[in-house]
């Protein structure tokens, strides 16, 4: 009798994984526990192969709240992941929360950071290495050896002069799951643009007594409300999706204005840069093309300079001083995605917008479903259950696929006796 319970328990949580999309492709597991010492840094490398399922379980241990962002990883369908305050609710302190997410069709050197407080200048973030599979080759021979560099900016932090440094373990649950993958080149250069936006920055200004930094006149404020939560509870008033074309003419203002971009489109983005720095320009979860840039002001014109056969898909691009960088963004990813400057001053006084892609026909093939342990906050607060942050293992709370992986792999080892 015990052990049909317990078969049955058993049978409920393999049905529960199987029912999730890709749990075919292995997972890797880390813990990742943030705290405020100077004792590990940077944070730990994730080690993650094309296809994986990467689960990171983060406790909170700061004393403010945390979100992890994973900047250059392409988040097909799972903006819910992205760890941005425009996509998901601050992690509270002493709070976990697990991410998870599939890295898919990309292999490459990343990286991770904290988005909120500064936290990224106080240090606190790490590498994040996608693999290519055995089957699909790489154009170099294996190499020797793989190091990790990571280059930041210090900055003292005045209020705390915190170092956010990283305890983690790993658990590598690899099965088997390789199966072909069809990366065949995109002809990005003939595709028809539907919708052009010039994105054009300047030194920063003063907006009602604060040093802001403005894209098109708009120096962007974080919803209370990630925006693409308020949509499925459609909670109102929480953004604007009124982002300008073209640089506004009036005077800046501060709005939580963003792009609407149209699913299925091909957005053109002239990124102008007319201040006085380089600047670093990401959009987030996704990557795009850069088909051009050169010196002065972008016009009709410079079209005739764009490279439109062999232009490079990245997620970062740079633009000089009084120059342009032109990108082409293919809008068939879902959710909503942050495009910023990665100047970490300019970008938290206000350079930066989302751009929302609604496929109008809600359906978990183009986004997946809000996560089971999505947190709630701002218009949503009430729907958020209190968090037992007394729990002395730092494996539960969040993810249900957490510990149903346990309860598995638990109960092969039960089967195998
Ligand atoms: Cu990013």
């Amino acid at each position: 009798m015990a052990l049909s319970r317990f078969l049955t328990l058993f049978l409920i949580h393999i049905a529960l994984l199987l029912g999730f999309c890709f749990a075919e492709d292995p997972f890797v597991f880390y813990n990742f526990e943030v705290i405020a010492i100077n004792k590990q840094f940077p944070g730990p490398t994730i080690n993650a192969t094309t296809n994986y399922n990467v689960v990171v379980n983060v406790r909170n241990k700061l004393d403010e709240s945390l979100l992890m962002h994973w900047s250059g990883i392409q988040q097909r369908r799972s903006s819910w992941q992205d760890g941005l305050p425009g996509t998901n609710c601050p992690i509270p302190p002493k709070w976990n929360w697990t991410y998870q997410f599939q890295v898919k069709d990309q292999i490459g050197s990343f990286f991770y950071f904290p988005s909120l407080h500064f936290q990224r200048a106080a240090g606190g973030f790490g590498g994040f290495i996608i693999n290519n599979r055995n089957i699909i080759p790489i154009p170099f021979n294996t190499p020797d050896g793989d190091i990790t560099i990571l280059i930041g900016d210090w900055y003292t932090r005045n209020h705390s002069g915190k170092l956010i440094a990283f305890e983690c373990t790993i658990w590598n649950v690899s099965a088997s799951g390789a199966r072909p993958n069809p990366q065949g080149s995109f002809r990005y250069g003939s595709i028809n643009v539907t919708e052009i936006y010039v994105l054009k920055n300047k030194p920063p200004v003063t907006i009602n007594g604060k040093k802001r930094t403005t894209l098109n006149g708009i120096s962007f404020v974080n919803p209370a409300t990630p925006i693409r939560l308020a949509d499925q509870f459609k909670v109102k008033g929480v953004y604007k999706l009124d982002f300008p074309k073209r640089p506004l003419t009036g005077p800046p203002k501060m709005e939580t204005s963003i792009i609407n971009g149209t699913y299925r489109g091909f957005m053109e983005v002239i990124l102008q840069n007319n201040d006085t720095k380089v600047q670093t320009y990401h959009m987030s979860g996704y990557a795009f093309f850069v088909v051009g840039m050169d010196y002065g002001e972008w016009s009709e014109n410079s079209r005739g300079t764009y490279n439109k056969w062999d232009g490079i898909a990245r997620s970062t691009i740079q633009v000089y001083p009084g120059a342009w960088t032109a990108i082409l963004i293919s809008l068939d990813n879902v959710g909503v995605w942050n495009l910023r400057t990665e100047n970490l001053d300019s970008w938290y006084l206000g350079q930066e917008t989302y751009v929302r892609i609604v496929n109008p026909e809600a359906t978990n093939k183009t986004e997946l479903p809000v996560p089971d342990n999505a947190l709630y906050c701002g218009a949503l607060s009430k729907l958020q259950k209190p968090q037992d942050i007394n729990l002395a293992t730092s494996i539960t709370g969040g993810s249900k696929l957490f510990s149903t992986m346990l309860m598995i792999a638990s109960a092969l080892l039960f089967l195998s006796r």
